[in-house]
């Protein structure tokens, strides 16, 4: 078997890092910005923690220059950022806001300058309030149009100088905790509404990339999946059958969407069944199954996988040391009659380490999750975010050592190294995150970044940014293109 080496990574190979606007910029009311929909989440008392929210955040918006005279130093070779919709068009489909694109135009081209590919997502969860008041959010067909005009004006501005552009990130997260689990915005629990505004999101995201064939022909397009596969607990023939169920409701009940403008007819028929299916038309499915409408690359979000065993067994039962502080797992847990409940049960998985966060760690995962995608689509991967989230510490002298986080991403790379021997195209990966940023639920102390940033959940501070150990041994992965990963080099 071949050692990994510096020729498992194309030299064009994207070593990059990424972010997302709510996460970091703060500026939350400057230059003319909406609000969005965390804005005013955040604001529930309870929602999150310590009641963090991103109204400062990291300061990116005041920062961004050093920032990316970080990235320069580190020789990044990829950024991926995402625009704040309510910063170019504060109330969601009225006036455009110069002062928005001004910010991102000198961002990309800062970028550009420094060698840095700007990697760029449209929509990372933070919808203009406005929409939701108006409109009802993605509840509404009227977003869909809303959605297009808010692309069309960044398609114009940065097409020229952006190739590659990320339609929605984790569709299956945010649709899932925002109108599922109340546990993001809008803050709604009602499963029937969540499978239809998804279909919403799903056909906002077919129009879009059809629009972005017309105007930017040379540009790259592709939404970014939170990927899990999920596995069988044993080698019983039922635990199978309850794997490849939950592959399909929780992977490919997207997947096969963008890629081939289908639902998978077994969940339509589950669904169905619970009285939760929505409404899809003849013009919608011509929408979804338009070849224009369909990605050039799968942007592949990669933390863990998860693992099920048969239904219909009570799992208080059979698996007393069950724990999980997921809220999504937990949620689905206490859930009855759900499309989980007919096919599956989740469990843990007894050969996987867990983060401080209760994150199962699974490397292979991610090579499984490569060339599954990959086999099963054909087109190629961007592995637009993977990473761990640690309490990091600060010496008297001013050092991080986050020598676990480079464990993890030695562990995380050399199995994307693995799935490019094995034949998987893979442009590119962005460790999550460059700096330390905003954790959605989990406040500031939840870090991943290469950089740490001198604040708190309650105290500001003064926001300094320290490179940490895991900054230089990227900067020397990238400079060898991956040579770092051979055994013996940690
Ligand atoms: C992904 C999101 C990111 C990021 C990451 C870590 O699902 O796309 O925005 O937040 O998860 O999650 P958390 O912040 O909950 O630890």
């Amino acid at each position: 078997m071949k050692q990994t080496n510096e020729t498992d990574f194309p030299n064009n190979f994207l070593w990059g890092a990424a972010s997302a606007a709510y996460q970091i910029e703060g500026a939350s009311q400057e230059d003319g910005k909406g609000a969005s929909i965390w804005d005013t989440f955040t604001k529930i008392p309870g929602k999150t923690k310590n009641h963090t929210d991103g109204t400062v955040a990291v300061d990116h918006y005041h920062r961004f220059s050093e920032d990316i005279q970080l990235m320069a130093k580190m020789k990044l070779k990829a950024y991926r950022f995402s625009i704040a919709w309510s910063r170019i068009i504060p109330d969601g489909d009225g006036e455009i806001n110069q002062a928005g694109l001004d910010f991102y135009g000198k961002l990309i081209d800062e970028l550009l300058e420094q060698k840095i590919e700007p990697i760029v997502t449209l929509y990372h969860w933070d919808l203009p309030q406005a929409l939701q008041d108006k409109y009802n959010g993605w509840e509404s067909r009227q977003v869909i149009a809303a959605f297009k005009k808010y692309a069309r004006t960044v398609f114009e501005a940065f097409g020229d100088r952006v190739t590659y552009w990320v339609t929605f990130n984790e569709q299956n997260v945010f649709t899932a905790m925002g109108y599922r689990w109340a546990s993001h915005p809008p803050n709604i629990s009602n499963i029937k509404r969540m499978y239809q505004a998804n279909h919403i999101v799903n056909l906002a995201n077919a129009e879009v990339i059809t629009l972005f064939h017309e105007l930017v022909p040379n540009g790259l397009i592709g939404p970014s999946f939170g990927y899990g596969e999920v596995v069988p607990e044993t080698c019983h023939p039922k635990d199978v059958l309850a794997a490849m169920d939950a592959n399909l409701l929780n992977n490919e009940w997207w997947l096969q969407v963008y890629c081939r403008g289908s639902y998978p007819k077994r969940i339509v028929d589950v669904l169905t069944q619970l009285g939760v299916m929505f409404d899809l038309t003849d013009d919608d499915q011509q929408i979804l199954e338009n070849p224009a409408a369909h990605p050039d690359y799968l942007g592949l979000n990669y933390y863990h996988g998860g693992t099920v065993r048969r239904p219909n067994q009570k799992r208080a039962q059979i698996d007393k040391n069950f724990e999980t502080t997921d809220p999504y797992l937990m949620a689905a847990d206490n859930q009855k009659e759900t499309p989980e409940s007919l096919l599956f049960q989740s469990v843990t998985n007894p050969y996987l380490e867990k983060t401080e966060w209760g994150w199962e760690i699974d490397p292979v995962g991610l090579q499984v999750a490569l060339r599954r995608v990959y086999d099963k689509y054909q087109l190629p991967i961007f592995i637009t975010e993977n990473g761990l989230g640690a309490l990091d510490h600060v010496t008297e002298t001013g050092e991080i050592d986050d020598s676990y986080r480079i464990h993890f991403f030695i562990n995380h790379l050399r199995e994307v190294a693995a799935a490019i021997q094995t034949g998987v195209p893979v442009i590119g990966y962005c460790a999550w995150s460059f700096t330390d940023l905003l954790s959605w639920l989990n406040g500031y102390e939840k870090r991943y970044g290469f950089v740490y940033i001198d604040r708190t959940d309650t105290d500001k501070k003064n926001l300094k940014r320290l490179p940490k150990k895991s900054f230089y041994w990227y900067k020397k992965l990238i400079e060898t293109n991956g040579e770092l990963l051979q055994e013996g080099s940690e």
